[in-house]
């Protein structure tokens, strides 16, 4: 397969005037005719895209010519400097499984274009440097059809939409089905007056107002934080069963996977919520980056994910709790960024190659991405990020642009030279930054080091700009010295801090100031000290997780811990009422999986049955301690009247957290009766979970099942509880138990997800040491390459951590993946994974 370099990008030699499209759909057969008005702008053949496609004829300004094909593309050589190209082809969406391009989900028609999914629709220059006002006229019996941009006709059986915004072909979309709307409206910051629509399947319209709520909050919000406006008389929303991923920022018209539009506090979690505020702002924010600001090629993918994230965070904040949003996003990109950077798929968040793109819209490129962005906005400054947006958004509205632009930008704005900076975006790995202290005579001098491991071609890794935000506590408690940041250029680096009266605590990182690992001495009273008294949020309760890290890894690996995490708990849980969602925050022990992480990049090899059995040991060491306390919490932190916001939701976390806990004493009756008494899907739900872990959940699940039988989304979440709360040793056998059961509709990525991810979610569970989970795996990623290699390929990630345990781990899971990659027509997407982990 070929691998596309960076370095090989070429202009396009032609541009587009107007882009129209004809769709005549059939679930079998649907007619696709376009008329593409070309303007030569460089030497060259018209060069096309396009997968799958029936041909039935292609001619240039009304003459029928016949073309070359090369694979997947087709070639016309010898062109004028402007004509009309002409295509009529035929698809079939139905025979659709990949999710890509034109697709049928429950007989509503609907399309997914990123990355490469238009070729699969006709004939065009797929690449996102290509950008043309769409006009689309839509023939079909279904009663709703829409497509980007403004409404220009309606009739019986025909729909006509036109979008005046020059958009790559990426962000084409068209849905065609039986569809109910929840609509509102909007008035922008300029008057305009805006129909706001998300349309669902008949009888989910009571599921979609929080939806609604969100895109007015996100539109207000882009308004206010950034000052861009909508520009379009309609904004349309189109929830979807099947979809590869979350949702999809087409302009005009986002299509989001069902499970991030539908909710009620029955059959959503707060976590459901949440996350369906947060990536309706995610979507409605690409109109401006991403959309009317795209990217020049694929690579440049961070360009509109990373600045995207990084303001969908923003507004979460805003809506929310900045520091418990804050401490969510560190630990995501710990849990799967700095797991990425670690092992065999690591990449920077500009890769230079790649041979299938969908493989890249990984953590490192969104999350990463975002991190690097907070820390351009730290090094120049709130205005300075300001003024480096307007510039942004001034100069560059209406094209396709590179990294090297958005550098640009903040360079001219604040006059800083950002050249060490960009290999944040260039340089793959995650810095570890080691700190060593030395004290006399009032003098504190801070010595720090940084280094970053090789990753898979860049072996040589020069040093990097590391903001450093740091503050000072006093041993009695006082800070010291408000928040400072410490720009580090140098491979190793020093800064002093004088007239100092007493030795203090150094308060390192605060507010996670940039994505590195940090080693450091510091004692078990200096971190409860910080646990106790750190005025930055983030670092205190860093303080505390790393108290429980460093005792969890003493444990798993025959050593003793946990003393002092125990006690400073008292504290944490005597301030609890004050601030709910944080104190859930302290007392959620760090999972499996860091640990493993944690035990790994210390040199070690992390037994999975150890790490689990020291993690239970602990909790219920601690349960213990604290007894009345948490069931005192756990009584309190009731919530009757259900509002998903952050105040009901930090309550409730801080009650699940207590009954986690408490369930090691009670052995479950307390999340019995929660279960059959809790009105909202978070309590069912986390009551649930605790039911399995103690063993006593077959009356539960069978509840729920009754219950819930008919609704898909609520029935994904059984399916994934049992696998990922089920003991390590019944772990697989129950995963398998229920992959043989007729309701698991694995063509259903949330489906397949939910049952797969909750196995591998499992530590101890999925690396079972007779490798029966990662036989599992396998077995179920070669059924599912062959109906969509898409979700396939993204699930092999499962695998990226397999070096880091021991010989007969590694042994079976190699022997599982090698199994993957001999497999007769496995796809390109699933074999470059495939391929990386193995290398
Ligand atoms: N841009 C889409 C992701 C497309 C993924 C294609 N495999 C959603 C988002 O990031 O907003
Ligand atoms: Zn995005």
């Amino acid at each position: 397969t070929a691998t596309q370099y960076l370095a090989d990008w070429r202009p396009y030699p032609f541009e587009i005037a107007e882009t129209r499209l004809t769709f005549h759909l059939a679930p079998r057969a649907t007619r696709v005719l376009s008329q593409i008005d070309f303007r030569r702008t460089g030497a060259g053949d018209l060069v096309l895209d396009g997968v799958g496609l029936k041909t039935i004829s292609v001619s240039i300004g009304g003459q029928p010519v016949v073309p070359q094909y090369l694979g997947d593309t087709l070639v016309i050589p010898d062109l004028p400097d402007a004509f009309t190209f002409q295509a009529e082809v035929e698809i079939d969406p139905e025979a659709n499984t990949a999710l890509e391009g034109l697709y049928l989900s429950g007989g509503m028609f609907c399309t997914q274009c990123e990355a490469q999914g238009f070729r699969h629709i006709t004939w065009y220059p797929d690449r996102p440097d290509v950008m043309a006002p769409f006009r689309v006229t839509i023939h079909s019996d279904q009663p709703v059809l829409l497509s980007n941009g403004n409404p220009v006709s309606e009739g019986a059986g025909t729909a006509v939409w036109h979008d005046p915004w020059k958009k790559p072909a990426y962000l084409f979309a068209l849905v065609a089905g039986d569809l109910r709307a929840v609509s509102d409206r909007f008035t922008t910051m300029s008057g305009q007056d805006v129909a706001l629509n998300v349309w669902v399947r008949p009888g989910d319209e009571g599921r979609a107002g929080y939806a609604m709520e969100s895109l007015i909050r996100s539109m207000r919000w882009d308004e206010q934080a950034y000052g861009r406006e909508y520009d379009l008389s309609v904004f349309n929303i189109v929830a979807v069963d099947d979809f590869n991923m979350g949702a999809m920022e087409n302009k005009g018209l986002n299509i989001f996977n069902s499970k991030l539009v539908l909710a009620t506090a029955e059959t959503a979690t707060d976590g459901d919520y949440e996350r369906i505020e947060g990536v309706i702002g995610h979507e409605y924010f690409h109109n401006w980056t991403g959309n009317r600001i795209t990217c020049r090629d694929w690579f440049q993918l961070c360009l509109k994910e990373g600045l995207t994230v990084f303001r969908d965070q923003q507004f979460t904040s805003d809506m929310r709790s900045a520091a418990v949003k804050r401490i969510h996003d560190v630990q995501t990109l710990r849990a799967r960024q700095f797991r990425e950077d670690a092992g065999p798929l690591a990449h920077p968040p500009r890769p230079d190659h790649y041979q299938e793109i969908n493989n890249f819209y990984t953590a490192t490129v969104y999350e990463k991405g975002a991190e690097v962005i907070g820390m351009l906005k730290r090094l120049v400054g709130d205005d300075g990020y300001r003024t480096a947006l307007d510039l942004y958004f001034d100069r560059h509205d209406g094209q396709a642009c590179t990294i090297e632009d958005w550098i640009k930008v903040f360079e001219d704005a604040t006059g800083r030279d950002l050249t060490q900076f960009k290999r944040w975006y260039t340089d793959a790995g995650t810095p570890r930054l080691s700190l060593s202290e030395s004290w006399a005579d009032g003098t504190l001098v801070l010595d720090f080091a940084q280094d970053i491991a090789p990753t898979p071609g860049q072996t040589d890794k020069p040093a990097r700009v590391i903001p450093i935000a740091i503050g000072l506590i006093g041993p009695n408690g006082h800070e010291v010295l408000p928040t400072t940041v410490l720009e580090m250029t140098e491979s190793r680096q020093s800064f002093r801090f004088d007239g100092l009266g007493a030795r203090p605590v150094v308060s390192l990182l605060r507010g996670f100031s940039a994505p590195v690992t940090v080693t450091r001495e510091i004692t078990a009273d200096e971190q409860a000290l910080l646990l106790a008294h750190d005025t930055d949020p983030y670092a205190r309760w860093q303080a505390g997780h790393d108290l429980a890290l460093d005792a969890l890894i003493a444990r798993a690996t025959g050593g003793e811990g946990g003393a002092e995490f125990n006690r400073a708990l008292a504290g944490v849980l005597t301030d609890a009422k004050a601030d709910p969602a944080f104190a859930a925050l302290c007392l959620a022990l760090p999972g499996e999986e860091e640990i493993a992480t944690t035990i790994a990049a210390r040199g070690g090899v992390p037994d999975p049955d150890a790490i689990h059995a020291a993690r239970r040991a602990l909790m219920a060491e601690i349960a213990a301690s604290h007894e009345a306390a948490l069931a005192a919490l756990y009584d309190t932190m009731q919530t009757p009247n259900y509002q998903p916001d952050a105040e009901g939701s930090g309550r409730r976390s801080l009650r699940l957290a207590c009954l986690a806990y408490l369930s090691q004493l009670d052995g479950g009756a307390r999340a019995d009766a929660l279960f059959a008494a809790a009105g909202n899907m978070t309590e069912r739900q986390g009551a649930l979970e605790q039911l399995i872990s103690a063993g006593r959940d077959a009356d539960a699940l069978a509840a729920f099942e009754a219950e819930f039988r008919d609704n898909r989304l609520v029935m994904d979440k059984w399916f994934m509880v049992q696998p990922l709360r089920a003991a390590p040793r019944q772990a697989v056998a129950r995963a398998r138990e229920l992959a043989a059961r007729p309701d698991f509709e694995w063509k259903n990525p949330n489906r397949f997800r939910a049952l797969i991810a909750g196995l591998t979610s499992n530590h101890a569970g999925f690396h079972a040491a007779d490798g029966s989970g990662y036989d599992f795996l396998a077995e179920w990623l070669m059924k599912l390459d062959a109906v969509n290699p898409q979700t396939t390929a993204r699930m092999c990630s499962a695998f990226e951590t397999l070096g880091r345990y021991d010989a007969g781990r590694r042994a079976k899971g190699r022997a599982a993946l090698q199994r993957i990659a001999e497999m007769p027509g496995l796809s390109r997407n699933t074999s470059e994974m495939v391929t990386r982990i193995l290398a």
